[in-house]
């Protein structure tokens, strides 16, 4: 195998600033572009070996998401177009941060220790976003590809989803649709006008939503789709790139985050909008009413309103399948009670905060609906349950309400980007259910009442003292943290309060919910000081909130 000279001649072009380290974190690798030249050659590289390992397709996404725009980052997509295999995580840490030198040893070593076959054929999609730093970095990508022998396609502008579902595809053979950005756009708008056929008199008014693109990718293939929807979607479209910048004042994070419209913005009280996230795997809705009261309707209202629509059917058609909701710790109470106690879309599980843990918390499921609060989700359907969808549309035996409820769950299943959550997808599945249950935003907003919450940050010397267990939910180290935490959230009604230390930034954690604004305020304060006195905090001490 003489891999060497060619590894060694084209990793030269890209060199490792000496002593720079890196994580494959919770997102992949992410931080200022200007560091990442060497990261993306070598992220070709393991992409190439774990094609050949998989004998599969697989991909590499150049987006840093909602970070600003002077950052990027690199993210691997496993064959199924699900997040990259743990193990696998950790080759491409060593990889990254293997100095000049060792780099040829640690390639060698991931063969060995994987058995890869050189001889096999590899092959490797590869898609950027629209940051000023993408083109070249994922030039980086591609000659890492090539430096192994390895086939690529380069699929250029693209959200993150988007290259998710070509990877999908690419590996079921077509089975899951057409690995081209034309075929994604096909499936979901076909899925989307036989799902809206079911709704009866919508007025121009209700086919109209106003959307926030982050001035990213998102804003580009939202406009490449618009046609295909043919006005059952009509979209005004904001922040579309051609002046602002990405992420910057707007987007799903920033929206959530400072729980206000973005700038760019200009829409009539009432007016249902939603934000993109500047990758597009992200969405959360709102609107202002007309006293100027800003509603959100994030990752927990979604799920709730998806998991309803689908009980529904279920019951309708008469299918017994299990459904669950998968959430995080920051799931606002309200949510999980109502699903818990009103809606009994039993159980409702908990997983640590990142996409891969509820990913695969619903594949446990015949339908695992899993959102983030800050907007990441999407449903997955287990073959089994597919299989039983479609038996039905075949059985002449049932009557016209069971047929009806059976082609929706099915265009539901078809409009569904189940490898990950995808901002133009969910969007679609939402405007369909709120169309085909004549439902406002309004009333959907209605279905419960948030527990006012509150997020904030803490510095510490060392975030990795602070140990979870629960689903983050409680902490077991540093010594006395969670009684602190306990004895302070008794002092409040209705509170909760958890620490966790950041995946993807230098900081500890905090979020508490209470009955009011104020009390959540005060005691994400109070937890925030003990976090400060007894996780070594650093800088100033935490001071109330204004
Ligand atoms: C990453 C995760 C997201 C999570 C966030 C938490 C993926 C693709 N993204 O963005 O799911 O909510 O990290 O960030 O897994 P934190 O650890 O800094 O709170
Ligand atoms: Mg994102």
């Amino acid at each position: 195998m003489d891999i060497c000279c060619e590894v060694s001649k084209q990793s030269s072009l890209h060199p490792k600033p000496e002593g720079l380290v890196l994580q494959y974190g919770t997102a992949g690798f992410r931080t200022k572009a200007k560091h990442l030249d060497h990261i993306m050659f070598r992220m070709g590289l393991l992409a190439t070996l774990r094609s050949k390992q998989t004998k599969a397709t697989i991909g590499v996404m150049v987006t840093a998401s909602h970070n600003p725009e002077e950052d990027n980052g690199v993210k691997l997509i496993d064959p199924m177009g699900e997040m990259l295999k743990p193990l696998w995580e950790s080759y491409a840490t060593q990889l990254a941060n293997a100095e000049q030198g060792d780099l040829l040893p640690t390639l060698k070593d991931v063969i060995n220790k994987e058995a890869i076959d050189m001889n096999q054929e590899a092959n490797v999609f590869v898609g950027k976003d629209t940051r000023s730093s993408s083109a070249i970095l994922s030039q980086a990508v591609l000659d890492g590809v090539s430096a192994l022998s390895g086939h690529s396609k380069d699929y250029g502008l693209v959200t993150t989803p988007q290259l998710h579902y070509m990877v999908c595809c690419q590996n079921t053979q077509g089975k899951y649709g057409e690995a081209t950005v034309e075929g994604y756009y096909r499936k979901l708008s076909k899925a989307f006008i036989q799902l809206t056929k079911n709704a009866s008199n919508r007025t121009d008014d209700q086919k109209h939503l106003c959307v926030d693109g982050a001035n990213g990718i998102g804003a580009l293939k939202v406009r490449e789709m618009e046609s295909h929807l043919q006005r059952e979607l009509q979209i005004s479209l904001f922040n579309d790139g051609s002046k602002g910048k990405l992420n910057h004042q707007c987007g799903a994070d920033f929206v959530k985050v400072q729980q206000k419209p973005p700038t760019g913005i200009k829409v009539s009280p009432g007016e249902r909008c939603c934000s993109f996230d500047g990758d597009a795997d992200r969405i959360v809705y709102y609107f202002t009413d007309s006293d100027g009261t800003f509603h959100l309707l994030d990752g927990d209202k979604m799920a709730t309103l998806i998991s309803t629509f689908l009980k529904e059917l279920l019951t309708q058609v008469g299918l017994d399948l299990k459904i669950a909701v998968v959430q995080t710790a920051y799931a606002n109470g309200s949510s999980t009670h109502y699903l818990e106690d009103t809606m009994k879309v039993l159980p409702v599980r908990c997983t640590k905060t990142g996409v891969k843990h509820l990913h695969h918390a619903a594949q446990e499921f015949d339908i695992g609906v899993y959102f983030e609060a800050n907007g990441h989700g999407t449903v997955l359907f287990s073959q089994a349950a597919e299989e039983k969808i479609q038996q039905l549309l075949e059985d002449s035996n049932i009557n016209d309400k069971q047929k009806r409820a059976a082609l929706l769950l099915q265009n539901t299943v078809n409009i569904i980007n189940q490898t990950v959550g995808d901002a133009i997808s969910d969007m679609l599945l939402i405007e369909a259910i709120l169309a085909i249950k004549g439902m406002t935003v309004q009333q959907w907003d209605a279905i419960y009442r948030d527990l006012p919450n509150r997020q904030l940050k803490v510095k510490v010397s060392d975030r990795r003292v602070i140990d979870t267990t629960d689903a983050e939910r409680r902490a077991v180290s540093p010594a006395g943290l969670q009684e602190a935490i306990d004895s302070t959230v008794k002092k409040y009604t209705q509170a909760r309060s958890f620490v966790r230390p950041s995946g993807t930034e230098d900081v500890v954690r905090v979020y508490t919910e209470a009955d009011t604004q104020e009390n959540a305020d005060a005691l994400a304060h109070e937890v925030s000081l003990a976090v400060f006195k007894l996780a070594g905090g650093v800088g100033d001490e935490p001071k109330p909130m204004k």
